[in-house]
């Protein structure tokens, strides 16, 4: 696999992270210095379009204007109090987060991973003091190939060998079903009395944008209402606008929706890519199951995070980019396959609102995938294979017209003499 770029002033830095650096990720060779709505400039002043987005965190577009002047504004007044003592800032956010995606309650941390964590501990909690199951005894259904983070207890659900191996021993108390199918999910629910939740990605993203049919869930929802199991979404990367829908699982707009889910994770564009903001929104009944000195974290919900969390939301909602996800993604996908029909390359283009990806006709194994995204590169577009042989598209939503059609030419030239 190759690393090398042209020489350029890249390459120091790369060195320096390779040695310094723990050898965690596996970077496309591009050191990036600066950024601005759609694209990003590297260390010799070259532009790309962003086709990763931070994994769909910074929706808003880099730097937004909006939400650097939140930033700034509060680092000058507050930033830190811990949750020792109230801060001007959070009840506002929560209360914010509470109106517009229809919960009573919100609770606060920093990187997704730990809001997972807190849906985990809140339906263990709620599995016990509700539905009444005998200590230690609660289990959780995931999907599987899924992605939810990486720490051990999440990991513990995952059955992505590079993920989990040599990471163990795990977490208890998980049990996998696969996505997509709701007689399996049934069957378990039917035959495990002690199952307390279902935690699902309405797209799975890792896995390489599997969106699953049309029903699914509020067949989801259905069966967990049926077996008192709650229903949580994870939509640290689908939601905020991301799938052409506020939220990819239910519509927020109306109240008796009938996929609303019982837990609601959400991170990454919560804070437009400017810090790592993260919240799960339950309502009372599971949401007050967690006691004071239960659970907390230093920085959750300090008034920095608040603040440019607030003004993040307040942008997705001016700037209509619901709407906006939802057109350019139709076009992008549109021209997707036209291309895909001309290309022996791509097998499949997938996805909804601007979370897309391609499917490139190779296995997991070749560098393929690879070699395309250096093409991508070379011609200004930045993008990330996964699982080897799927490319995701995810530019931030602000992406307009003119610059679809630009980058759909950057991929359809790309696509021709790569090895
Ligand atoms: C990495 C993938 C994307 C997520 C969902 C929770 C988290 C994520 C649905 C955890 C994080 C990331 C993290 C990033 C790669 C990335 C990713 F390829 F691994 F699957 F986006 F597609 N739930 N997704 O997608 O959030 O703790 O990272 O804030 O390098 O691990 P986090």
């Amino acid at each position: 696999m190759s690393t090398v770029s042209k020489q350029g002033k890249g390459e120091k830095f790369i060195a320096k992270e390779e040695k310094y650096g723990a050898h965690n990720y596996h970077p496309l060779p591009v050191v990036l210095e600066r950024a601005e709505g759609v694209l990003v400039w590297d260390v010799d002043g070259k532009s790309y379009f962003d086709f990763l987005s931070a994994y769909s965190a910074v929706n808003q577009g880099h730097c937004h204007p909006r939400i650097i002047r939140a930033l700034t504004d509060q680092a000058q007044k507050l930033t830190l109090t811990s949750r020792a003592f109230y801060n001007d800032k959070l009840g506002d956010f929560e209360e914010m987060m509470c109106k517009l995606f229809g919960f009573d309650k919100a609770l606060v941390m920093n990187s997704g991973v730990e809001a997972v964590e807190t849906a985990m501990k809140l339906c263990r909690k709620w599995a016990y003091q509700v539905k009444g199951i005998a200590g230690n005894q609660a289990s959780i259904v995931f999907a599987k190939d899924n992605f939810h983070g990486r720490t051990i207890s999440v990991i513990s659900a995952s059955n992505d060998s590079t993920a989990t191996h040599n990471f163990g021993p795990f977490v208890e108390g998980i049990t996998l079903v696969p996505y997509n199918d709701i007689e399996a999910l049934e069957l378990l629910f039917k035959q495990d009395k002690n199952i307390a939740g279902f935690i699902v990605e309405p797209i799975q993203g890792e896995a390489g944008i599997v969106v699953p049919d049309a029903d699914y869930l509020q067949r989801v929802r259905q069966l967990c209402t049926a077996y008192n199991v709650l229903f949580i979404a994870d939509e640290i990367q689908t939601g905020i606008a991301r799938t052409g829908s506020m939220l990819a699982s239910y519509d927020i707009v109306d109240a008796n929706s009938p996929c609303k889910p019982d837990v609601l994770i959400l991170g990454k564009a919560l804070s437009g890519g400017v810090l790592p903001v993260s919240a799960v929104l339950a309502n009372d009944d599971v949401m007050l199951c967690i006691k004071p000195g239960e659970h907390g974290s230093t920085y959750g919900g300090n008034p920095l995070a608040c603040a440019v969390a607030m003004e993040a939301l307040q942008v997705v909602l001016d700037e209509n980019l619901v709407d906006q996800a939802k057109r350019m993604g139709k076009l992008f996908l549109d021209g997707l396959e036209k291309i895909a029909a001309k290309s022996d390359l791509i097998t499949e283009v997938r996805g909804k609102g601007l979370l897309t990806a391609i499917v490139i006709n190779a296995s997991e194994e070749s560098d393929v995938a690879w070699n395309i995204c250096l093409k991508f590169k070379e011609n200004g577009l930045l993008a990330k294979p996964t699982h080897g042989n799927k490319i995701r598209l995810a530019p931030p939503l602000v992406i307009t017209e003119n610059q679809v059609n630009t980058c759909l030419e950057i991929i359809e030239r790309s696509l021709i003499n790569v090895e």
